[in-house]
């Protein structure tokens, strides 16, 4: 059975575009209700953690970087089926390839720089949720 909550980041480079607000718009009017969200930044050491299944590939130095410059928002989502329709909301990785109406596709620069992160699985969810929030920051 699939679970009802996901794990979100908006990326530094749709921070530094302004676009927080419109991206919680399209989360809220797609559904999800806020469990936990908050303003942060990710230190280099800590996003290398975050992303440490990512290792061993060419892209990893880059992403790391990328995730530590600049504020981040990081939020837990609650609706039914939450990983597979977040996913959907949000569209594919890189954005060329993100359909019509998606996250990624409205504001999404390039495969690196793609707005919003999205966990893959409900096991993950719920690592990368508390890898953000304690249990006392969950509503
Ligand atoms: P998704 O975020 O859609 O689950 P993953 O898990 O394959 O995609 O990749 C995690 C993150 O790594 C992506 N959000 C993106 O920022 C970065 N990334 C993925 N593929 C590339 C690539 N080919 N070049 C640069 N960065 C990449």
């Amino acid at each position: 059975m699939s679970g009802n909550r996901t794990f979100t980041m908006i990326k530094p480079d749709a921070v530094k575009a302004g676009n927080i607000g419109n991206i919680l718009q399209m989360m809220n009017a797609a559904g999800f209700r806020i469990v936990a969200m908050k303003y942060t930044k990710l230190s280099a050491e800590k996003a290398g953690e975050f992303y440490a299944v990512h290792k061993e590939r060419p892209f990893y130095g880059e992403l790391v970087e990328f995730m530590s410059s600049g504020p981040i928002v990081a939020a837990i989502l609650e609706k039914e089926n939450a990983v597979e329709d977040f996913r959907k909301l949000i569209g594919a990785t890189n954005p060329s390839e993100a359909a019509e109406g998606t996250i990624r596709a409205k504001y999404a620069t390039n495969i690196g720089e793609n707005a919003v992160h999205g966990a893959d699985s409900d096991e993950n969810a719920a690592i990368e949720g508390s890898f953000h929030f304690a249990g006392t920051e969950k509503f």
